[in-house]
C-alpha cells in the first residue's frame, strides 16, 4: 500500500489533509509543490489533478482531491485506523454541518485576506505579459479570476465582507464551545481539523484588530489544544519554503 501526498506549506488546504494522515499514524510520501513558482499549474501536476490545485492524494494509483473528500476517503479506506468522525448518524450530521459551514462560509473569506496580502505581492511583481502567460496556465476559471483580483487588489468592500464573514464565524464556534468540547460534540473530528487549518490557527496572527484573546477564550482554548496535539505538531514542522517576508500571516510557527 502506498499514499502519495501532494502539497504545499502546513497550511489551509495543504494543512487540513495532513493532520489526519498523522492523526491516523499513515507512512505516506511527501511531495512538496511549490505554489511560489507555481508548479500546481506546470504540465506534471495538471496531469495528476486537473485543476491544478493542492492537495491531492494518490492511494495506489487513485487520485483524490479536495480536501474534504480526502479527509472523509481516509476514513472509509482505513475504518481500523483512529477515527476522526463520530460515525453516528447525529454525530456525522454534526461534523458535516461544520465542515459545509468551514468549507462555504469560512475557507475563502480568511484566503481573500491570504490572497490579498500575500499573493498580490507575488503577482505584482510579475512583468505583465509574463502574468497574462501564466493565468492562461490556470486551468480553474476562478482561479484565473482571483490570480488577476490578487494582482490589482481586492476592492474595500470585499475585504470588508471578509471580514465581517469571518468575524461572524468565530463567534458562532465560540459560542458552540460554550456546549461542547470539541466543533462535533465530544469527540475531536474532521471539523476541528476543518476550522483550525482554515482560521482558528491564524486568525489572531492575521486580525489583531478583532481581539481573538478576549472576544473568544474558548476558541484560544480550543486553538490551543489542537496545536498541542503531536500529529499537530509534526504537521506544522513540516519543511515551510516560503520567502520569511511572505510568511506573516501564515500559521502557529
Ligand atoms: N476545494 C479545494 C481547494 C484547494 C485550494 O484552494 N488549494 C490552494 C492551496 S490552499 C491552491 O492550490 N492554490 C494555488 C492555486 O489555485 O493556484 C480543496 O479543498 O482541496
Amino acid at each position: 500500500m502506498t499514499l502519495k501526498y501532494y502539497h504545499a506549506e502546513p497550511l489551509a488546504n495543504s494543512l487540513k489533509s495532513m493532520l489526519p494522515l498523522f492523526e491516523k499514524g499513515l507512512a505516506f510520501e511527501s511531495i512538496y509543490v511549490n505554489l511560489h513558482r507555481f508548479e500546481q499549474h506546470q504540465p506534471w501536476f495538471v496531469a495528476i489533478n486537473p485543476e491544478g490545485q493542492v492537495p491531492v492524494l494518490d492511494h495506489d494509483g487513485l487520485i483524490v482531491t479536495h480536501t474534504t473528500v480526502i479527509n472523509e476517503y481516509l476514513e472509509d479506506a482505513f475504518p481500523e485506523l483512529p477515527p476522526l468522525r463520530p460515525n453516528t448518524p447525529a454525530g456525522n450530521a454534526r461534523m458535516r454541518y461544520w465542515n459545509k459551514f468551514v468549507d462555504e462560509h469560512v475557507m475563502n473569506f480568511v484566503s481573500i485576506h491570504g490572497w490579498h496580502r500575500m499573493v498580490g505581492i507575488i503577482a505584482r511583481n510579475i512583468e505583465s505579459g509574463e502574468f497574462e502567460k501564466l493565468l492562461e496556465s490556470i486551468p480553474l476559471h476562478e482561479q484565473r479570476e482571483k490570480w488577476r483580483t490578487a494582482r490589482s487588489g481586492f476592492s474595500e468592500a470585499d475585504l470588508a465582507n471578509a471580514t465581517r464573514k469571518i468575524e461572524v464565524a468565530v463567534d458562532k464556534v465560540e459560542a458552540l464551545l460554550g456546549e461542547s468540547e470539541w466543533l462535533a460534540g465530544d469527540m475531536y473530528t474532521l471539523a476541528d481539523i476543518n476550522f483550525y487549518s482554515h482560521c482558528g490557527m491564524m486568525v489572531e496572527r492575521m486580525f489583531p484588530e478583532m481581539e481573538i484573546a478576549t472576544r473568544c477564550p474558548r476558541l484560544v482554548d480550543w486553538r490551543e489544544r489542537v496545536t498541542a496535539r503531536p500529529a499537530t505538531q509534526q504537521a506544522l514542522a513540516m519543511p515551510d519554503h516560503t520567502a520569511p517576508g511572505l510568511r506573516t500571516w501564515s500559521g502557529a510557527r
